[in-house]
């Protein structure tokens, strides 16, 4: 394919409710869009990354720069490109995973409604629809979370996901088994912990999870292994599974036996798909994590999701769990599931007057 153009795109959506988890609370989803035009398609993509560096050290205003300055200079450079050829050639460039991720996927998008394929029978769907799960922030007492918690059922979600931190862990897991009795339920706690906290870590094991995700920090692999010695409850990995070799090596260690798939935190759509690979031939069970996207990404997420080593119900949820009204057609629950699109690349309609409306700023960038 020959690139023509491409478009940044920021946009701002209000969340529905604040999110509050360990490392600050989000009311509002700024966003960068990335839109690649060729001769005779053009593709969207999502960068995941969130306005601070406190998920990860990536952020939106930083990956706006590296793709302008150091990815599109390199992916022009080139006459003709393919998306399987996009992360060598971005390659030298180090890190940025959630930035080359989004330039991957608009190229892939077009290339993928040029060839009339959709994202799932190019990353080897094997469902129809997948299960969705909901990830419910920290809330200000054990009353509110219930409430939420309540409201989730009633909509059908399959499995509940509560972020924990230190001091809102044991009691707000226990409320939650106490009140709602056998529902799948699992903890995150995005790196808020220390080996030195597995003594109340341990205590979590009393309410039969599901899995505990990502309790110590991104680079503390090793350490997640000394934790899964003492605790019984599966330890799942996010913020440390930057490629499918860190995932081939945490289950080498020991330190996981469940890994959350962020195709952004990895570097796209293909390198997740490879981490799915990597793990289906360990045993690993996956289930698809969420960076609370737009219809875009979450189209994405749910092809992703249709593989068949995701095993777990993934933060895969509604559009109206996160927004008013979303930029495409929305993602509405069916029996506790989300249909996989079927249509050529991302296979999701972008409802253009909504996302004009939401446009901060946007930049045509040119060969
Ligand atoms: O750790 O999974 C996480 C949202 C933003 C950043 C990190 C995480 C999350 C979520 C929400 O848990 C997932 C979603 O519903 O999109
Ligand atoms: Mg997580």
């Amino acid at each position: 394919m020959k690139l023509k153009s491409f478009e940044l795109r920021r946009i701002s959506l209000p969340l529905v409710a604040p999110f509050r988890t360990s490392f600050g609370v989000q009311s509002e989803r700024e966003v960068l869009l990335i839109r690649a035009e060729s001769p005779d398609s053009e593709g969207w993509g999502e960068c995941v990354a969130m306005s601070e560096p406190l998920y990860s050290s990536e952020y939106l205003a930083a990956a706006e720069d590296v793709i302008k300055s150091h990815l599109l200079p390199r992916l022009f450079a080139q006459s003709e490109i393919t998306a399987n050829s996009v992360a060598e050639i971005l390659g030298p460039v180090r890190g940025h995973p959630m930035a080359k991720g989004a330039v991957e996927m608009a190229v892939l998008d077009a290339e993928l409604k040029e060839a009339g394929t959709s994202f799932g029978s190019f990353l080897g769907a094997v469902r129809k629809s997948v299960d969705c799960g909901v990830s419910i922030g920290i809330a200000d007492s054990i009353e509110e979370l219930m409430e939420t918690v309540d409201g989730y059922i009633a909509q059908g979600y399959r499995r509940i996901k509560l972020k924990i931190e230190p001091g809102w862990d044991y009691a707000p897991v226990k409320a939650v088994r106490e009140r709602f009795g056998d529902i799948p339920l699992q903890v995150d706690a995005n790196a808020a912990y220390s080996l030195a906290d597995s003594r109340q870590l341990k205590k979590l094991d009393a309410f039969d999870l599901l899995l505990i995700e990502q309790p110590l920090p991104e680079e503390e692999v090793r350490a997640h292994a000394e934790l899964a010695k003492i605790v019984s409850t599966p330890i799942c990995l996010d913020e440390s599974i930057t490629s499918a070799r860190a995932a081939a090596d945490a289950i080498a260690m020991g330190a996981c036996s469940i890994i959350n798939i962020k195709a952004g935190r990895v570097g796209g759509y293909i390198e997740a798909r490879r981490v799915h690979d990597v793990c289906d031939a360990s045993g690993v069970p996956v289930w698809c994590g969420g960076m609370l996207e737009t219809g875009i990404g979450r189209a994405a997420n749910v092809a992703l999701s249709a593989l068949p080593n995701f095993k777990l119900p993934g933060d895969t949820s509604g559009s109206d769990r996160y927004y008013h009204r979303d930029i495409t057609d929305p993602f509405v629950l069916k029996d506790g599931r989300l249909d996989v699109p079927e249509a050529p690349g991302i296979g999701v309609n972008i409802v253009k007057d909504i996302l004009d409306e939401v446009t901060l700023s946007e930049e045509v960038i040119t060969a």
